[in-house]
């Protein structure tokens, strides 16, 4: 299973055409000028990364988790945050899929698989993070509808998207008590709050999604009541791998960049390269890298065959390839001296996209909180 396939090793030649042509000449001005390409995004979604593991009988590309993450791995080498939002968008797009009905995969998926409508995945709220469980936006059922009310915390792609889908609180009995609801843009009582600030993702909104009286179909409850919880976790087992592998694609390119500048930079009467402190330094980012690729690539593989110790290998690979990816580029800063904190070498800036990686989609904490669990109930 190490080798790709040649269907894989094709797919990996497209999408890296793709990014080289449409994302990374733009990346740094997206940043700069905190640009949504949402018509890149539609380009993308022409070329089937918009439902890349929707089933083909709903309209997806139908790949396995593997291949998305060597999608992700290629998107990221040009951009992480197009690269990342991509993630997201598959993440809500995938969960209607696997759990919505056939009029829900009529009504929704061809918008989203082909990204001319996005997704938006909204779990965090102001009062519940890390305790996703703790949330207490409400849905109330009113005849043949819900109503909804609360407000949700760094909703990636708000303002821009055309389905929110929002875990909501249906009963005060914990996590069995969250519903998982497909919300229209458009809605009335559904509105953003302010574009926030960041260090990095700048080329993806990030906003609040402020639900007041915001009326919905009983048609547009995904599942159960009760389910959401599950279903929203089961999303992000599979955000968890894309977003390593977007951290690994972050990390490659600056490890790439580094031996190139190393290679021509020179001091002391030679080539900095030719110094071993800092060809170990390469070696040691080379060592990481390729050693979160392989725990990418098994959890996928655990995601695809749905494997019993497939949300541990998920927390694991997350922890690893997001901390890998983020040192990788954090040393390439450093072995460009000066130049590296400069904007024009594109070093600082996967500095500043690769951070939030160990943050988001559960913190490195919380993947230790799931395999610690897991391996003390062994
Ligand atoms: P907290 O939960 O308040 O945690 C604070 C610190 O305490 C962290 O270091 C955390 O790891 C640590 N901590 C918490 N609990 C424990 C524990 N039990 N043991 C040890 N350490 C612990 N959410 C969405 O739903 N949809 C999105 O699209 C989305 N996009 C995002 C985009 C950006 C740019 C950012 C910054 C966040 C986004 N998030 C999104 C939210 C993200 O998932 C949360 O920020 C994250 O889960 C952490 O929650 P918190 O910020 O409330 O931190
Ligand atoms: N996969 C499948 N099921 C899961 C799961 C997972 N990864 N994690 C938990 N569950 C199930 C679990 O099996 C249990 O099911 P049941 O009730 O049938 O036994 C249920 O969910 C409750 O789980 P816990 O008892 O473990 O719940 P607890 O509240 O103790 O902890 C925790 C849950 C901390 C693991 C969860 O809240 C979590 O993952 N927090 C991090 C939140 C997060 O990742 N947010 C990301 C937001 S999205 C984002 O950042 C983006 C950029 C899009």
């Amino acid at each position: 299973m190490f080798d790709l396939t040649e269907d894989q090793v094709s797919i990996v030649e497209m999408v890296a055409d793709f990014a080289t042509e449409n994302i990374a000449p733009h990346a740094a001005a997206w940043d700069r000028d905190h640009h949504f390409p949402v018509d890149v995004l539609a380009q993308a979604g022409e070329l089937g990364m918009g439902g890349i593991y929707v089933r083909e009988e709903s309209g997806g590309s139908g790949m396995s988790r593997l291949d998305a993450a060597l999608i992700f791995e290629e998107l990221s080498k040009a951009d992480p945050t197009i690269a990342a939002y991509i993630s997201i968008h598959n993440m809500v797009a995938w969960m209607i899929d696997k759990f919505g009905n056939d009029e829900q995969h009529a009504a929704w998926l061809p918008g989203l698989c082909s990204m001319e409508s996005l997704g938006s995945y909204c779990l965090t709220e102001p009062g519940a993070g890390s305790d996703a469980a703790a949330l207490s936006t409400r849905a109330v059922l009113d005849g043949e509808h819900y109503v909804l009310n609360g407000t949700k915390q760094f909703i990636s792609g708000a303002g821009s998207s055309g389905v929110y889908l929002v875990m909501a609180r249906t009963a005060d009995t914990g996590s069995a008590g969250i519903t998982a609801f497909i919300v229209p843009d458009g809605t009335e009582g559904l509105s953003f709050g302010a574009l926030e600030a960041k260090m990095g993702w700048n080329a993806q909104p990030t906003r609040q999604v402020v639900m007041e009286d915001v009326r919905i179909p009983v048609g547009n409850r995904l599942g159960e009541e009760g389910t959401g919880f599950g279903i929203a976790m089961k999303g992000l087992n599979g955000g968890r791998v894309n977003i390593g592998a977007c951290s690994i694609g972050g990390g490659q390119a600056a490890l790439d960049k580094s031996i190139a500048y190393l290679k021509e930079r020179e001091a002391f009467g030679k080539p900095l390269i030719s110094q071993q402190a800092l060809l170990f330094a390469i070696a040691d980012m080379e060592i990481e890298l390729e050693t979160a690729r392989t725990m990418i690539w098994r959890a996928a593989d655990a995601l695809e065959r749905g494997t019993k110790d497939t949300v541990r290998l998920c927390a694991m690979a997350k922890r690893v390839a997001t901390d890998a990816g983020f040192n990788a580029a954090n040393t390439a800063l450093q072995l460009h001296g000066g130049y590296g904190y400069l904007s024009e070498y594109g070093i600082e800036k996967i500095v500043r996209d690769l951070r939030v990686h160990q943050i988001l989609e559960g913190s490195n904490e919380i993947m230790r909180l799931i395999v610690g669990r897991l391996a003390v109930e062994r």
